[in-house]
């Protein structure tokens, strides 16, 4: 049975891991003996990273790279099979998020989520699909959202780009189910990260952010997740434990999506 979960010999591109889900999300693959490769915009925090990971005993090679810039994502897939070699597993984590009332946001902000949040893990899968094909088999993992199956105010280009990535998600594994290639998403419900850092501030009283406690009133866990409640369903999605799941989002949410709340 741990063979069926294990990722040994495998190679793992995960965007966006320097820290937060993508971070967790590599390491527990590194545990499950995945070779790990990342980028993240700027090199000070693939530096970072490379520290973080070093500091966790993992070995993972980090490269600078913007998963919007079409030309950089060839560029960098070409330099990993070269150094590295062929990406087994795909993780496209990289993502950003804008706070803002539809009505008020520009379209060029509206536009710019979209860009990271749905262009891009497009743009990184066809740069790595033909080499999976090549290879017989592959994974990949689009880290969707709540906001694949729900609205909320201020949050319009995100839902709109999580939703798209749910289909994008059901669409890879229908055109690329038949060379082994399996494509599933990971639905986080609300986790602590820099990314929720704002929902989760105290308030100048010392009491807690409201909305902090609208999401434990949500969740039938009755807590935000932790990075690493990510980790075993990622390995699981990478592993071959999960070869015929095909277009599956795995909602990791505490039960968010299934509880209609506790009475305030
Ligand atoms: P985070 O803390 O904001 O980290 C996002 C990462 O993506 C950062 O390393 C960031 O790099 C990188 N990134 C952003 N734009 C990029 C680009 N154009 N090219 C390369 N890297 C880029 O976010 P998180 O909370 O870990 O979330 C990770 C993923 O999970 C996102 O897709 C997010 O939508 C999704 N998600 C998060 C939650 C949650 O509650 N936290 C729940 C559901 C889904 P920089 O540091 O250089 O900006
Ligand atoms: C928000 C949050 C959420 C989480 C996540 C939930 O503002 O509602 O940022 O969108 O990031 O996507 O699954």
């Amino acid at each position: 049975m741990n063979k069926l979960f294990s990722l040994e010999g495998k190679i793992a591109l995960v965007t966006g891991a320097s820290y937060g889900i993508g971070f967790a999300i590599a390491s527990a693959m590194a545990g499950a003996g995945a070779k790990i490769v990342f980028n993240d915009l700027k090199q000070e925090f693939v530096d970072k990273g490379i520290a973080a990971y070093k500091a966790a005993g993992i070995d993972a090679k980090g490269y600078v790279c913007d998963v919007t810039n079409e030309d950089a994502v060839n560029e960098l897939v070409k330099k990993i099979e070269a150094e590295v070699g062929v990406i087994d597993i795909l993780v496209n984590n990289a993502g950003i998020i804008k706070r803002i009332p539809m009505i008020e946001m520009k379209a060029s902000e509206f536009r710019q989520v979209i860009d990271v949040d749905l262009n891009a893990p497009f743009i990184v899968s066809k740069a790595v699909i033909p080499s999976m094909i090549k290879k017989g088999h592959g994974k990949i993992i689009n880290i969707c959202s709540m906001m694949s199956e729900l609205g909320r105010e201020t949050v319009s280009a995100y839902a709109a780009a999580k939703g798209g990535l749910k289909m994008l998600t059901r669409n890879i594994a229908s055109e690329y189910g038949e060379y082994n290639i399996q494509c599933n998403g990971i639905g986080p419900g609300y986790i602590a990260t820099p990314q929720t850092a704002p929902l989760r501030e105290k308030q100048p009283d010392g009491s807690r952010h409201p909305f902090d406690s609208f999401i434990i009133a949500k969740t039938p866990a009755a807590r935000w997740g932790e990075a690493s409640d990510l980790g075993g369903p990622a390995v699981f999605l990478a592993s071959d434990a999960s070869n015929f799941v095909n277009g599956h989002i795995l909602y990791v949410d505490g039960g968010i999506l299934a509880y209609i709340g506790k009475q305030p």
